[in-house]
């Protein structure tokens, strides 16, 4: 066919392809959360809702989109880890990006209800995206750590801020100035000795964060019977074998996961 004399323009487009067998990763964010969960009466410091609704996304993303092997989520983030060898889109960052970070978008909206039965959704929510390549499995392995060790690191930290405050009654500056200077181990002890909590006992989704990876699930569901025709209109349950991305509560930065899932960073990927 004959290429009209715009066709030069298509030159324009700059090359973003991801450099060969490189772990890539495309990490979201919620745009303004800050401000987003305020407006939607998120609890504090965690809602079970919101963190549940963030991982549907994440199982949406995977389920649509190919080649992802891993993904992490914790407060308005998840990162999604392609398979080194993938060649989806040609591995061209804008493509990884953009779909991430739509698909996820419209799984956000889409299924707010079902999670916020009571709340309505005010005002459309944005993801900024960015894509980071990881050159072996260790960098990688590294990253999600870095992003697990945030989710601690914010989450003991917002765990006992915001008991200062709904328990102690203390404004949010007398809670800051409290926590000047504090270590991990000092704010487990205000936990432990003021309020009687035990980080520990504190729910894994909230400490870790939430791990989705491919397990294979019985999916039980009852259909409609066809053949034989004498006890057509029947019902009766049915049960398939499916792989699914299933979320975990559990810690990334040790070996055991490695151990246990030693497929996630085998070499076919
Ligand atoms: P950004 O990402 O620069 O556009 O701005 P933000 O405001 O999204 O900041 P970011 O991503 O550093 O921090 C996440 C915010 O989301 C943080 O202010 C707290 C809020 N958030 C996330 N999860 C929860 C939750 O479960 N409950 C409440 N109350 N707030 C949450
Ligand atoms: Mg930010
Ligand atoms: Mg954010
Ligand atoms: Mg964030
Ligand atoms: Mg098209």
């Amino acid at each position: 066919m004959a290429k009209s004399k715009f066709e030069y323009v298509r030159d324009f487009e700059a090359d973003d392809t991801c450099l060969p067998h490189c772990w890539v990763v495309v990490r979201l964010d919620g745009r303004n959360f800050h401000r987003f969960a305020e407006k939607h009466n998120f609890a504090k410091p965690n809602d079970s809702r919101a963190l549940q609704l963030m991982t549907k996304c994440a199982q949406t993303v995977m389920q649509e989109l190919e080649d992802i092997v891993i993904a992490y989520g914790q407060s308005d983030e998840y990162s999604f880890v392609f398979r080194r060898k993938s060649n989806w889109f040609k591995r061209r960052a804008s493509k990884f990006m953009t779909l991430v970070a739509s698909q996820f978008a419209s799984s956000y909206v889409f299924y707010w209800r079902d999670y916020f039965a009571d709340q309505p959704l005010l005002y459309p929510p944005g993801f900024d995206g960015r894509v980071v390549l990881y050159p072996s499995n260790q960098t990688l392995k590294d990253y999600l750590s870095w992003r697990q060790a945030d989710c601690h690191i914010n989450n003991l930290y917002n765990t006992v801020f915001w008991a200062l405050i709904q328990q102690s009654g203390l404004t949010p500056v007398q809670a800051q100035e409290r926590l000047k200077g504090t270590l991990a181990g000092d704010k487990n002890e205000i936990l432990f000795s003021q309020f009687h909590i035990n980080y520990n006992d504190e729910p894994q989704m909230y400490r870790k964060g939430t791990v989705l990876v491919w397990q294979k699930v019985d999916e039980v569901r009852t259909q409609e019977v066809r053949l034989p025709a004498e006890m057509e209109g029947e019902r009766m349950t049915v049960t398939r074998t499916r792989t699914r991305p299933v979320p975990l509560y559990c810690d990334l930065i040790g070996d055991a996961f490695w151990k246990e899932h030693p497929d996630i960073l085998s070499g076919e990927n």
